[in-house]
């Protein structure tokens, strides 16, 4: 049994493979080069139909079926109850591991990625969305901020699919304009996780 796993080196991809180091399953990656426009062949379209990786293809899904998964969400969430790792199961903990995962999906990757392309690969200058995703972005590292001044993860005592989540935005920090420093409880939060060896070994792929 191998989960194949449809990436590219973004945050979105490097969450799903992060989470499939962390919980240890055999995986085969295939690169989708989204710089050439691959994310629109026809033959990936056929297992993501909104044209963006990550995608997972697991043979051995529900019921012993194979399955095919797009949204990195809803990846770390299955992958995380077919394996009993990262989320818990108890409900108080649960809704806030979710809590905290719908937070970086609403929050956290849209705002942070229109910041990525409006201060770095935007033809043109346009300095109010410049302004305005920045400054967005950091907003949302003072509320992590915040959050992580009173735990130790962003869910709480524990490491979970929450953070996994997020941290491949944070490592993109010296494209935010805002020095990790000023923001020192994610300084301490992202350190920590960058010394996970599954974490490590994920931010490689593909
Ligand atoms: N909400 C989606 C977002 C996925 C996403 O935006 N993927 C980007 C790379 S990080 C992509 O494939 N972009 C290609 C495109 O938009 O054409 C998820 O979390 O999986």
């Amino acid at each position: 049994m191998t989960i194949d796993l449809y990436t590219w080196g973004t945050p979105n991809g490097r969450k799903a493979s992060i989470m499939l180091e962390e919980v240890g399953l055999p995986y085969a990656v295939h690169a989708v080069d989204i710089g050439k426009g691959e994310q629109h062949d026809a033959a990936f379209l056929a297992i993501s139909p909104n044209n963006k990786i990550p995608v997972i293809v697991d043979s051995d899904g529900p019921d012993g079926e194979p399955i095919t998964l797009f949204e990195s969400g809803a990846i770390l969430i299955y992958l995380a109850e077919k394996t009993g790792t990262l989320l818990p199961q108890a409900p108080r903990a649960r809704y806030t591991v979710l809590q905290w995962l719908m937070f970086q999906m609403g929050n956290v990757g849209p705002f942070f990625g229109q910041a990525h392309h409006f201060r770095r690969f935007a033809k043109e200058e346009v300095p109010y969305a410049i302004k305005r995703y920045t400054d967005e972005t950091h907003r949302l590292y003072r509320v992590m901020d915040r959050r992580l001044a009173d735990a130790a993860y962003l869910a709480g005592d524990e490491y979970t699919i929450a953070d996994v989540a997020t941290y491949p935005w944070v490592a993109r920090n010296p494209w935010h304009g805002l020095d990790l420093d000023e923001v020192p409880n994610v300084k301490r939060w992202f350190e920590t996780i960058g010394g996970r060896p599954a974490v490590q070994r994920g931010m490689e792929v593909p």
